[in-house]
């Protein structure tokens, strides 16, 4: 009897009487924030019993256009991307359209000249968080200072809104001055290595690392440590995605802000998924809401912290 009840309870999705079968076009495994996005892909699936065709296009959008190509041949019910860069997604999409397989983007947006390609996009508000991260410094450093700057993934959204939205907001304030700006890939060795060259050609003069990820700030934090300077303390460090290790980090005073980016959203991803096979309407794009962590509440929310 009780075997019974679990297999009842166990939500089975299926789509004319087959299990659901989604391809899920991730861009690749460069930090932990990518992490935590997979894992919540893989085990919200595995719970609703669909069938995840994972792909991981370890950082190439052609790897990633090849992976969706496969799922249209595979007659997949629908395709999820995760969009490495921005531009250059319409002949494949248009190859879904024609397939009739509707595509979430989840995560990262696309500049697209027709948007009916996509269903919807589901991911956070990159620009916001880019605001947050000048609004918050403005206020640490009294509006001064000299910054350098870990830029993402060359051409993904994240970096190019991230990078877009912390200049704006500091355009008010004249004395903090951006001297130096590179790309560390998302990736804490690229943080590391991009902030060796800046403590060379700068030295003293930095006085703020702003990076558009943790493993980037983590990374740099490392180079600053083995420069004989102590981040979070001779130079402010603010990031971006507030994974675990980041946020108990900001808590020891490593780190001082790092503001979220949830990653955990499988479970919108297959409940908008089963919608629109379902044929109902959903709204074209879907953002999560993210926080802000400094050494005001650090501390007391990192045990309930679950990426
Ligand atoms: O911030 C970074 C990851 O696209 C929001 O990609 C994502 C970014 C995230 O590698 O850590």
């Amino acid at each position: 009897m009780a075997a019974v009840a679990v297999l009842l309870a166990a939500p089975v999705v299926r789509a004319a009487g087959k299990t659901l079968k989604i391809g899920f076009a991730q861009t690749g495994a460069e930090s932990a924030w990518r992490t935590a996005n997979s894992e919540s892909m893989k085990s919200e699936a595995a719970k609703r019993g669909i069938d995840l065709k994972f792909s991981d296009g370890q950082g190439k959008q052609e790897n990633q256009i090849r992976a969706v190509r496969s799922f249209i041949t595979q007659g997949v019910d629908a395709i999820v991307i995760a969009p490495i860069v921005e531009t250059g997604w319409d002949p494949v999409l248009r190859e879904a359209r024609r397939a009739k397989i509707p595509v979430i983007l989840t995560d990262r947006t696309i500049q697209t000249s027709d948007d009916s390609l996509y269903a919807c996009f589901i991911g956070s508000d990159f620009y916001e968080e880019g605001r947050m991260a000048a609004d918050w410094l403005a206020k640490r450093a009294g509006g001064k200072g000299s910054i350098v700057e870990l830029q993402g993934t060359p051409g993904s959204a994240p970096a190019n809104e991230r990078r877009k939205a912390f200049a704006d907001g500091l355009a008010k304030y004249p004395g903090l001055k951006i001297i130096d700006s590179q790309s560390g890939n998302f990736e804490r060795s690229g943080g590391k290595q991009v902030m060796e060259a800046f403590l060379k050609k700068h030295g003293k003069a930095i006085a703020i690392v702003y990076a558009h990820n943790d493993d980037m700030a983590l990374g740099a934090a490392q180079a600053i440590e083995e420069a004989g300077l102590k981040p979070g303390k001779d130079i402010i460090m603010v990031s971006i995605d507030a994974i675990k290790e980041a946020v108990a980090a900001v808590a020891a005073g490593r780190l001082n802000c790092t503001v979220e980016c949830n990653p955990l959203f499988g479970p919108k991803v297959f409940d908008t998924a089963k919608k629109i096979l379902a044929g109902e309407k959903v709204p074209k794009k879907m953002y999560n809401k993210d926080e802000l962590f400094d050494d005001t509440n650090a501390a007391k929310v990192l045990p309930t912290r679950q990426y």
